[in-house]
């Protein structure tokens, strides 16, 4: 358990980066305007827009900082790339053909209020322009071209088969059968696990970081990713959908969820390992960085 008073301090720099992270958007949402129109527009500024915790580019800006990157909007611009893909991969998975969700972040979700066609391609049309966004902001960090495209690679990588479009794949075939503990770990490490390890080493990566550190990074992603997906099945099963503010629930939708194969005081002290194992990972290679040790904290301590 993290202290109060550390509590009150991660609340606060938790919203003060929120607040940077929606400027950032709404200039990313800005420079799509001229090809974004209408219906199109709508729907995007809707599954982009809505709330939501921020957490992928948080940790992005927290990861170039701790390697040394100076902070102004370009690296939160840059940040806001992992939140474009965050976004689509959110109004897609709710469409009728996948989750068929009603709710997301307390509010109807995107295809409820602007239908299923249009909610299709505006999610589609962000995966270039997340592609394009974290380009631009390389270049306004002044990243020469071999940082660059290591960076949109981490990107694009955790966004795709291997990662997080293999994980949701891995996620609809297990529907209505019960997985095995690999098999579930393996479904979350791509699903949700690469995006937000890539927001850790875009970041170290965008500050030219040496190797130990983008590895080390990484590994802390990778382990607050399980842990973060172990709280939200705690969370899937301990609250209710107002106060979640998202429906179905994964067990309702019959996919195996940690609670459901270890029982919940087992996934409790599952997601507190991986946590742990987060912060070994800072502390192995030599990274202060006491917002992403408190942020490996909340992952599990969270409440939506
Ligand atoms: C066509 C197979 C196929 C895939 C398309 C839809 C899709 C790609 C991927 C979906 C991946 C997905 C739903 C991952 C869930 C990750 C997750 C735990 C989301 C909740 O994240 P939070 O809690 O949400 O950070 P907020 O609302 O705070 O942004």
């Amino acid at each position: 358990m993290t202290s109060a008073a550390s509590q009150v301090e991660l609340v606060a720099l938790l919203e003060a980066e929120r607040v940077r992270v929606e400027a950032a958007l709404e200039r990313a949402l800005a420079a799509l305007d001229a090809d974004f129109r209408g219906d199109l527009r709508a729907a995007v500024r809707h599954g982009v827009l809505s709330g939501g915790k921020r957490l992928r580019p948080i940790l992005c800006v927290r990861a170039y900082e701790a390697c040394g990157g100076s902070m102004g909007p370009a690296a939160y611009d840059l940040a806001v790339a992992l939140e474009l893909i965050h976004a689509y991969s959110l109004m897609h998975d709710d469409l009728p053909s996948m989750d068929d969700a009603a709710l997301r972040r307390g509010r109807p979700t995107t295809h409820r209020a602007h239908g299923e066609e249009v909610t299709m391609r505006a999610g589609a049309a962000l995966i270039p322009a997340a592609g394009l966004q974290a380009r631009a902001a390389c270049r306004a960090l002044g990243c020469p071209p071999d940082r660059t495209r290591a960076v949109a690679e981490a990107l694009l990588e955790a966004a795709g088969a291997g990662g997080m479009v293999g994980g949701q794949w891995a996620d609809l075939l297990g529907e209505g059968r019960s997985l095995s503990a690999s098999e579930l770990d393996d479904l979350h490490r791509r699903k949700t696990g690469a995006l937000l390890a890539a927001s850790l080493t875009m970041g170290a990566l965008a500050a030219g970081a040496p190797a130990k550190l983008v590895d080390a990074l990484d590994e802390y992603g990778r382990a607050i990713g399980l842990a973060f997906q172990i709280a939200d099945d705690i969370l899937d099963a301990t609250q209710a959908a107002e106060t979640l503010g998202k429906n179905p629930s994964d067990a309702a939708l019959g996919k195996s969820t940690y609670v459901s194969l270890h029982g919940l005081a087992n996934a409790r002290a599952l997601a507190q390992g991986e946590a742990d194992r987060a912060v070994r990972a800072l502390t192995g290679a030599g990274i202060r960085a006491p917002a992403l040790v408190a942020l490996a904290a909340y992952v599990i301590e969270r409440e939506s």
